[in-house]
This record gives C-alpha cells, structure tokens and sequence, in this order.
C-alpha cells in the first residue's frame, strides 16, 4: 500500500478545535493521511522540533511529502487553504464556497470564531464536547459567567443571522465553516443541552452537522483517546 503524502500532527487528547479543523478539512477532501499525536502542552524539545520544520512550534501541522522536499504547515486556516488549492474542485470535494461573496463570509466566520468568544471558549472547553456519554465521565462545569453568557448570546445571534431556516448548511453546499461553526454551537448543545441558550432550529442545524461522517470520525478518535487515557 502507498505510504500518504500527508501527515498530520494533532494534539494527543483529540480536543484542539484547531487540529480538528485541519483533520475535518482533509478527511473532507478524500485524502489519505497519516497522523501523529504530540501530547500538550509541547515539551520545549519538541517545540523547537516542530518550529524547525514549520516555522512555528503548534498543532495543527500538517506535512505533505511533495518532490521539491516536505512542506511543513501550522494555522488551521492556513492548512485548509493550502488544502484547497493544493487538491483542487472538481478532483477532490470543495471545502470553500464556490461563490466569491460566500467563501469571503465563510472566512469571515472562521476568522472570528478564532479570535472571540475567549470566555465562552473557556467556560465550556472542547474536552466537554467531544468527551463520551454520559457527560458524568467528566467534572460537570459551573453555569456561565456573565461574560460567557452574553459572548454565547453572540454566537447564536451570528449563528440566526447565517442559517436560513431550514437549510443544513451555511451556504449553497457544505463547507469547513460549517464544522467550525457547528464545534462553536457544541459547546453550548453539548454541554447545557439543546433547548437551555440555543433556539431548536440552530441546535438541529449543529447535530446534522455533527452527524456529518468526517465530524464522527474526528470523535471516534477523540473517545478512543479518552479511554486510553490521554486526557
Ligand atoms: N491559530 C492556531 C492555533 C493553534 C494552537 O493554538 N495550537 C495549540 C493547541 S490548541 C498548540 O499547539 N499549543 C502548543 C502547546 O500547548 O504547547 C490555529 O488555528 O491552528
């Protein structure tokens, strides 16, 4: 069997929402890839590793074995980027909006959804998320500061203002800000369930999308990580 091109470094408990964008992102496009798990926090050893390879010292990194030498990558958005113009439509699935207007808002999503919601991010954190069931396998968390309360106030009001009724994905077909908008809403369906913060038809849209086999296959992992430990 040929060995894949691609490697992808995650984190080794399978809860960065990150490294789950860039694993989504590429399980999407049908790509075969190896991964490697890096336990967290890095050790400076293997920051200093990986920061020699990919210019920076994170997870997500995706390495792709090309001719001219591997090409070693960090930044989620970059990585799916990279992704999409590397394995092109129709070859391989679109992970971006063919819609100029569209693929510009999906990024404008996922742009935000990177750099708000600090305190909503932290209060309901993704090992929640992707724990398995029950939920008592793990600590329960408090109710929401009022800081996260109204930053997930925000995220469903972004999340209302981008769904049309009805329709299961952001944009005319599939595209990775739905997974990344559908991890956001997780935290929030997940953890204090569906009817407590989040209106029934953004909820629905967040479990089909949960649904989705790449998504499963992401959480497959991450349950599998769970019981071996690893977090
Ligand atoms: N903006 C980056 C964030 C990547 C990031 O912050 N990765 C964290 C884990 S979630 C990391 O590698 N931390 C190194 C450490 O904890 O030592 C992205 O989108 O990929």
């Amino acid at each position: 069997m040929a060995v894949p091109a691609l490697t992808l470094h995650v984190d080794a408990a399978w809860e960065s929402p990150w490294a789950f964008h860039a694993f989504v992102a590429l399980d999407e496009k049908r790509l075969a890839f190896d991964v490697v798990t890096e336990p967290l926090p890095l050790s400076a050893a293997r920051r200093t590793a990986l920061s020699e390879l990919g210019v920076l010292g994170k997870i997500p990194m995706l390495v792709h074995a090309r001719d001219a030498g591997a090409f070693a990558l960090t930044e989620s958005l970059a990585i799916s980027e990279y992704l999409a113009e590397t394995f092109p439509y129709p070859d391989h699935p679109r992970l971006f909006p063919a819609d100029l207007a569209e693929r510009a808002r999906a990024r404008q999503v996922m742009s935000w959804l990177r750099t708000s919601l600090l305190a909503l991010r932290s209060e309901r954190p993704t090992s929640h998320v992707f724990a398995p069931a029950p939920p008592a396998a793990l600590p329960p968390l408090p109710p929401l500061t009022d800081a996260a309360r109204a930053q997930a106030d925000e995220l469903v009001g972004v999340a209302a203002r981008l769904i049309a009724p009805g329709r299961p994905e952001l944009f005319a077909t599939w595209s990775i800000a739905d997974a990344d908008l559908a991890l956001a809403l997780m935290r929030l369906v997940a953890i204090d369930g569906d009817d407590e913060l989040v209106p029934s038809a953004i909820a629905a849209y967040a479990r089909a999308q949960w649904a989705r086999p790449s998504i499963q296959r992401w959480v497959a992992r991450a349950h599998a990580a769970h019981h071996a430990g690893a977090r």
